[in-house]
């Protein structure tokens, strides 16, 4: 149950939490798509197995969907498993897992029908070809019964989205029991088993509504807190700032809670750098797709359809070439007019409206301006308020869009994340499974034994988006069950007392306690740095020598290693963060979770030298693609008992045939 709001202020912290202690079979940390997907599926397939699921915010709008979305980026329909596969494939530049994709794609249709199952309302095609919404879409039937979606690329479809993370946990919600959810509690670390080596035994954290500290044994769990945002110093500044694209809550929990225990990291050095609204950070989907409008440069040219432009991608072939240009190529075009000097970059809201408008009736325009309109409420809301602001009308005033500050999640457009098992079928390469401790093969487990991920965890295989977050947190949920009846005798114990981790845990709120007197103003203090000075820090390092907005997204050999030894630096003064309320020790933990996703990050890009994904990031030293060396799944490895590093390579097999 979520608690109630707090009283005015923040909850102060004391010395001394009250410890609650739990124990079960299936552990889910994070509420997200993925979350809510295992949440949905785990009761179908467990006995008297116990689950308890653990968010840090409320259910019903935490993570990625809070706001609410336009459109599900993922779903299949016509289109076969196989062109999944290449599309996705080609995205990312060639180096994906197909068997991941591919297992995928043919789950995620059900999660669609399931939404619209339980309400979300998907736009349809009248049988007259009208593009309907709302109550009028619902009125035509179903996508299960064979009604047609309105497709705005080969496989986005429309909704209204508002209230889609609502229905989504309500599902979730009622499958696994009220009782069985624990909200506004983070987890800090997970823990290995006393006794068996490599196996996960338990998660800790702490409640940030109450001084309580939460000790959670379990057999199996899946770790699924989304990506990680707020790495890099974003473009919103003053009164802006915290406005992000993704979601806030996202601060690597999946990438550090796994990669502390010693579980794989596969391709960490693939980040998304999306083309948004300038400021506001609309996402341009819906724009370029559904409205079909054009960008142009700041001449006012249609930069795409330039030769310099089909030039620049024909050097990246064959993926420049495709049909559909990759994300990132697209963003590399976007920043080679603006380094040309042809900025900014603006979004042709006017003619696109204009154009559509040609054929319809005054109230379709009206119907066509507010769908410009809800396309932004349903989903990021600060865009619509932006407009307001700005006297922006779309119809009537072009907006700029513009390369955001790099986020790192394995869902969207990326794929960095855990390396996992892919299912146990024969056309899997033996070098995609992952097997327990007892020989077999569980889906989407990572190299932990009884550790699962899914969504923006799973490495390698991006263009999950929500739908294909929510069904790969299914397919997880139903391997969690089959591991914990395959390990019906192990009894999880932890390797440190309940003290030593109250100790861990409210460090920051002891060393606040201890220190606080000392100084007047109290986030100047010789003794601790707060949580918000540790994020400036990070922010300005990632900012200028980890490729970040300040040097277009370019960094060098020099640089990284200058950028290592700060963040050496910020891990050890970590010691000394220090927290007075509960929200600032969510905030000290989001911080130290934050610095070591970057960390890996950063170690992935020194390790890969080329430049695999131009428009995410460039490595001047070696400019170029390197497939002879480099096409390759590039790996990493913390040990938590020796507490070094190890980055490796791994062979990226194709499955699907090209066309
Ligand atoms: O327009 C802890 N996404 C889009 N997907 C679509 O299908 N269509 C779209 O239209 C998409 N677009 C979009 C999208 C996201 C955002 C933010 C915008 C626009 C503005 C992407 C999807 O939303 C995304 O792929 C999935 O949601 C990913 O799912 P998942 O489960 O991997 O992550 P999550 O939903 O963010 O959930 C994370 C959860 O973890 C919790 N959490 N809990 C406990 N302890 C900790 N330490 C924790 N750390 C985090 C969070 O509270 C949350 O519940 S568009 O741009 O293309
Ligand atoms: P976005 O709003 O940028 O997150 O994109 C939403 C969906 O539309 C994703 O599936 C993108 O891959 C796709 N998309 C966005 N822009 C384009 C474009 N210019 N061409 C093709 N697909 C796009």
């Amino acid at each position: 149950m979520a608690l109630p709001n707090k009283p005015k202020g923040e909850r102060k912290a004391v010395r001394d939490p009250e410890i609650v202690e739990k124990e079960v079979d299936v552990l889910v940390v994070g509420g997200g798509m993925a979350a809510c997907g295992a949440a949905f599926e785990v009761k179908k397939w467990a006995d008297n197995e116990s689950v308890l699921l653990v968010d840090k915010a409320a259910l019903e709008r935490s993570g990625a969907v809070a706001q609410g979305l336009s459109a599900i980026n993922t779903y299949l329909g016509e289109n076969t498993p196989d062109d999944y596969v290449r599309m996705v494939r080609n995205d990312l530049m060639g180096i994906v897992r197909e068997d991941l994709i591919f297992d995928l794609g043919c789950h995620v249709d059900d999660s669609v029908h399931l939404f619209e199952e339980w309400g979300l309302p998907v736009w349809k095609k009248s049988p007259e070809g009208k593009n309907l919404d709302g109550k009028k879409g619902m009125k035509q039937g179903t996508l299960k019964e064979g009604a047609q979606p309105v497709r705005t690329g080969k496989w986005q479809i429309m909704i209204n989205g508002e209230s889609y993370k609502r229905i989504v946990a309500e599902a979730a919600k009622k499958a696994v029991g009220e009782d069985n959810i624990l909200e506004r509690v983070f987890i800090v670390e997970l823990l290995l088993d006393k006794n068996k080596e490599n196996q996960v035994s338990g998660a800790i954290g702490f409640s940030v509504r109450e001084n309580k500290v939460y000790i959670i044994k379990a057999k199996t769990m899946m770790v699924a807190c989304g990506g990680a945002v707020n790495i890099y110093q974003p473009r919103s500044v003053g009164e802006g700032k915290g406005r992000a694209w993704y979601p806030v809550w996202n601060s690597g929990s999946t990438y550090t809670l796994c990669m502390k225990v010693g579980a794989e990291l596969s391709m960490m050095e693939n980040r998304f750098t999306p083309a948004r609204f300038k400021d506001g950070y609309g996402p341009v989907g819906a724009w370029f797709l559904l409205f079909k409008a054009k960008a142009l440069n700041g001449l006012g040219e249609n930069y795409l359809a330039s030769d310099a432009a089909k030039k620049e991608l024909e050097y990246y072939a064959p993926y420049g070439n495709a049909a559909i240009t990759p994300t990132c190529l697209r963003n590399h075009l976007m920043l080679f007019e603006m380094k040309e000097g042809r900025g900014p970059i603006i979004m042709d809201t006017v003619t696109a409206l204009e154009e559509l408008g040609k054929t319809l009736d005054k109230k379709e325009i009206k119907h066509l301006e507010s769908e410009a309109w809800e396309d932004f409420l349903d989903m990021t809301c600060g865009q619509a308020n932006l407009w307001c602001a700005t006297d922006t009308e779309p119809e009537k005033k072009n907006s700029e869009i513009m390369p955001t500050e790099p986020y790192l999640l394995g869902s969207h457009s990326g794929c960095c994340g855990l390396w996992t098992s892919g299912p146990d079928y024969d056309w899997v390469p033996d070098s995609y499974k992952i097997k327990a401790d007892n020989g077999k093969v569980y889906n989407r487990m990572t190299t932990v034994s009884g550790l699962f991920t899914a969504g923006d965890g799973v490495g390698c295989s991006g263009h999950k988006f929500s739908s294909g977050s929510h069904s790969e947190g299914r397919i997880a949920a139903k391997q969690m069950v089959r591991y914990v009846k395959d390990h019906a005798d192990f009894t999880p114990e932890l390797p440190m007392s309940n003290d030593e981790i109250v100790d861990m845990i409210y460090k920051p709120v002891r060393t606040y306690l201890d220190n606080c007197e000392y100084t007047t103003a109290d986030d100047i203090n010789p003794n601790y740095i707060k949580p918000e000075g540790m994020m400036y820090r990070l922010m300005k390092a990632t900012h200028e020598y980890g490729a970040g907005t300040a040097t277009y997204y370019m960094t060098t050999d020099k640089n990284l290693e200058i950028v290592m030894d700060m963040l050496e630096v910020m891990r050890e003064d970590c010691e000394k963060l220090a927290a007075g309320s509960l929200h600032e020790l969510m905030r000290a933990w989001e911080i130290y979770h934050r610095i070591w996703t970057v960390e890996s990050h950063l170690r992935h890009i020194q390790f890969r030298k080329e430049t695999r994904y131009p428009g995410f990031y460039y490595q001047a030293d070696y400019p170029n693609q390197d497939d002879e060396n480099w096409f390759c799944f590039t790996n990493s490895k913390y040990d938590p008992q020796a507490q070094k590093w190890e980055t490796f390579k791994r062979d990226c097999i194709q499955i699907i045939p090209s066309e």
